[in-house]
């Protein structure tokens, strides 16, 4: 009886309630030692019982409309990995440790290349590198503007072209133009120099981003992925579109090889659209806005805008609302942390700065893997 008692005022939070409650408990304690000293069965105490039976029943009562059910009845749904907005009865958070969101990065535009334009999140300075990740852009560039011959060495490059077209040209004769929603996955390895420009008129938009290579796949033979738009995998679920470049989402997976484990997913939510994603627990991960505002990580969570880079804290997943009237567009990129050293100098990413040295005399010099590098430059 005591501990019920207890139980009730903790579920009622009566430490500090209203004096009637407390007293009429402070009774019910009385009654009961009282009742149990007397044996003899007056109409006192009868009338005793049935006060302290009715205020029971009362706090029962009580309890059921002050206490949400979800404190009472244990959760017994079972954990979705996808869900959308037509599926109402889907718990706020499916996983067991939902991914927050722990920095929000906005991407401010800056100079770079030759008279290009780039909106710089990872590797500006408030985000120095979240590992495996050197380096994220957001490129906007019309003609004459564009990337010219220059080198890379240690680590991989991934362009998303968002509108528009660019192409590219390599020291070894490997040439090519991506288009609107085409890939290229550029493994550097140990060298190569080339020239990235835009190939159409008017503004060519993209993403790049540069992805660490381990230290004993730094100068491996270079090597390119290409996938055009329409050899995306791509999978629609209740309003909400994943492009998948790298990894899997919604049943879908892409067929690029990730020697540094990476997923990077493009997803398009339709207003009122949900989304459930689960993300390899232990890489880093982020989201970077191309279009619309959406709400990340928590439902209570203020939206993010265009142009920002959120940076995901621990856990399994990461749940997305577009409460929105318009389409909202994000990437989600995540890595495997390589745990590793990382000098950069520019375009030279290795493990120490004696390698960093090596890099730029064996591209001065022609050396282990840049020896087409003097003879070559670019038609562009
Ligand atoms: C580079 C300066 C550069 N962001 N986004 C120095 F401009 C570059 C470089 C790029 C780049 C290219 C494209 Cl297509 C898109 C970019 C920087 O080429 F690599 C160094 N080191
Ligand atoms: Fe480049």
């Amino acid at each position: 009886m005591t501990t019920t008692m207890m139980r009730l005022r903790q579920h009622l939070g009566l430490a500090s309630s209203p004096a009637i409650y407390t007293s009429a408990i402070a009774r019910l304690g009385n009654n009961t030692a009282h009742h149990r000293r007397r044996t003899s069965t007056t109409s006192t105490t009868q009338k005793q019982l049935l006060f302290l039976l009715l205020v029971i029943l009362l706090l029962l009562a009580l309890s059921f409309v002050l206490i949400p059910s979800s404190v009472l009845l244990p959760p017994a749904r079972p954990r979705i990995m996808s869900s959308s907005a037509s599926d109402s009865a889907s718990p706020a958070a499916p996983f067991e440790k939902p991914r927050a969101v722990v920095k929000k990065v906005l991407a401010e535009s800056q100079p770079e290349g030759q008279g290009a334009t780039v909106r710089r999140s990872i590797g500006r300075h408030e985000l120095r590198s979240l590992d495996p990740f050197l380096l994220l852009d957001e490129f906007s560039v019309s003609k004459p503007a564009g990337f010219p011959d220059h080198p890379h060495r240690g680590f991989e490059t991934v362009t998303y072209m968002l509108e528009g077209a660019f192409t590219h040209q390599d020291f070894a004769g490997h040439k090519g133009t991506i288009k609107t929603g085409d890939v290229q996955w550029m493994t550097a390895g140990r060298g190569i120099v080339h020239s990235e420009m835009p190939a159409g008129d008017g503004v060519q938009k993209g993403l790049q981003l540069w992805i660490n290579l381990s230290s004993k796949d730094k100068v491996i033979e270079p090597r390119y992925q290409e996938l055009e738009s329409k050899d995306i995998s791509r999978a629609e679920v209740d309003g909400v579109e994943a492009r998948v470049i790298a990894g899997e989402a919604l049943g879908a997976a892409s067929p690029v090889y990730t020697r540094t484990p990476t997923m990077y997913v493009d997803f398009t939510m339709r207003p009122g659209s949900r989304l459930h994603q689960p993300v390899p627990e232990g890489w880093n991960a982020f989201v970077y806005v191309v279009e619309g505002d959406g709400v990340f990580g928590r439902e209570k969570a203020a939206p993010t805008t265009a142009h920002h880079c959120l940076v995901l804290g621990p856990g399994d997943g990461l749940s997305v609302w577009n409460r929105s009237d318009r389409s909202l567009r994000f990437v989600l990129v995540a890595g495997k942390p390589l745990g590793e050293p990382v000098v950069q100098h520019g375009p030279f990413v290795m493990n120490s700065r004696a390698e960093i040295q090596q890099a730029m005399e064996d591209y001065y010099y022609g050396k282990n893997g840049f020896e087409r590098a003097s003879q070559w430059s670019s038609s562009a």
